[in-house]
C-alpha cells in the first residue's frame, strides 16, 4: 500500500484534508507544525517538529512513497520568516525525500506566484511568473525546486497553484479563484494513485465558469473538477466587492496591494 505523508496537517487546508484522507483509508502519516497534533483515530501515525531539522524530516519521510507538502508560511510575511519556512525548510524536505526514496511530492504552490497578472488575461500553465509579494516569490522557488528534484533526482513533482481553498466561495474574486474541498480531495487522490506523472504544474481551481486559469496540459493527472463557484454567484453578486480597485484588477487580489507602490 502507498504510504502517504501530509505536512502542514494542522493548517487551513491540512486540517480539512487529514480526516478526509483517513476516512478514505489512506495509509497516512500527518505532521503538525508549531502545535502537536492530537490523534483523530486510535494509533494514528503522527509526528511533529520543525522541518528545518533533518531529524524531524527523517521522522516524517521514513518509509514514505508520496508526500503531500502543505507546510510553510501561507500568507504574506516579512522576508526572514518566508526564507526560514518556505525556502530553507523546503530544501530540507527535498533532501530528506532523496534520503528516503520518496517517489512523488505534491508541492502546494499558490496563485500568488502569478498574482500580478491582470484579470483580463486567462492564464495557461506556461504563463510567466509574476509574484505579488515575498510569499508568492517563495512559491516560485518551490516550483523550481520541485522541477529540479525531478530533473536531477527523479522525484516526481506536482506543483499545484492553489486558488482560494474554501468550503464555499465568499466574495466576488472567488467566483474565479475558488477551489472546493471536494475537488481538492479528488486532486490529492489522483496525486496518490495516478501511475506516473513526471513533473507537472496544475492550477488548484474548481470548474468555475469565470476561472482565471486554464488546466490544458495537465490532463495526465486525471483531475476532473465538478464544483463551480457560479452556483453561488447570485448570492455573491448581491454583496459589495471587499477588494479595492487595484486588488480587483489582479489575480492575486488583496496580496497585490500589500507594500505596493502606486504607479501612474
Ligand atoms: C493563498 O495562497 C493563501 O494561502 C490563502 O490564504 C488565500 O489568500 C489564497 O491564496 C487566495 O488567493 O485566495
Amino acid at each position: 500500500m502507498t504510504k502517504v505523508a501530509l505536512s502542514g496537517a494542522g493548517g487551513n487546508i491540512g486540517r480539512v484534508l487529514r480526516p478526509q484522507l483517513l476516512e478514505r483509508g489512506v495509509d497516512l502519516r500527518s505532521a503538525g507544525g508549531s502545535r502537536p497534533l492530537e490523534p483523530l483515530v486510535e494509533g494514528e501515525d503522527i509526528c511533529h517538529g520543525d522541518l528545518r531539522d533533518p531529524d524531524v524530516v527523517d521522522r516524517l519521510l521514513q518509509g514514505v512513497d508520496v508526500l503531500i507538502h502543505l507546510a510553510g508560511t501561507s500568507v504574506e510575511r516579512p522576508l526572514p520568516e518566508i526564507i526560514d519556512n518556505n525556502l530553507r525548510a523546503l530544501h530540507e524536505v527535498y533532501e530528506g525525500a532523496r534520503r528516503h526514496g520518496v517517489k512523488r511530492i505534491l508541492f502546494a504552490s499558490s496563485n500568488h506566484a502569478i498574482g500580478m497578472h491582470t484579470v483580463d488575461e486567462t492564464l495557461g500553465l506556461d504563463c510567466e511568473f509574476r509574484p505579488d509579494g515575498f510569499y508568492g516569490l517563495s512559491k516560485v522557488w518551490g516550483e523550481a525546486m520541485a522541477r529540479m528534484y525531478w530533473d536531477k533526482h527523479g522525484i516526481e513533482g506536482i506543483s499545484v497553484r492553489i486558488g482560494s481553498y474554501q468550503e464555499r466561495p465568499m466574495e466576488f474574486r472567488h467566483l474565479s479563484t475558488w477551489l472546493g474541498h471536494d475537488d481538492f480531495l479528488h486532486m490529492i487522490m489522483q496525486v496518490i494513485t495516478v501511475p506516473s506523472v513526471g513533473y507537472l504544474t496544475v492550477w488548484g481551481v474548481s470548474a468555475n465558469t469565470r476561472s482565471y486559469w486554464d488546466n490544458t496540459g495537465a490532463e495526465r493527472l486525471g483531475y476532473e473538477p465538478t464544483q463551480n463557484a457560479e452556483d453561488f454567484a447570485a448570492e455573491i453578486l448581491k454583496q459589495p466587492n471587499p477588494l479595492d480597485p487595484i486588488a480587483q484588477r489582479h489575480h492575486g487580489g488583496s496580496f497585490v496591494t500589500m507594500d505596493y507602490t502606486p504607479q501612474d
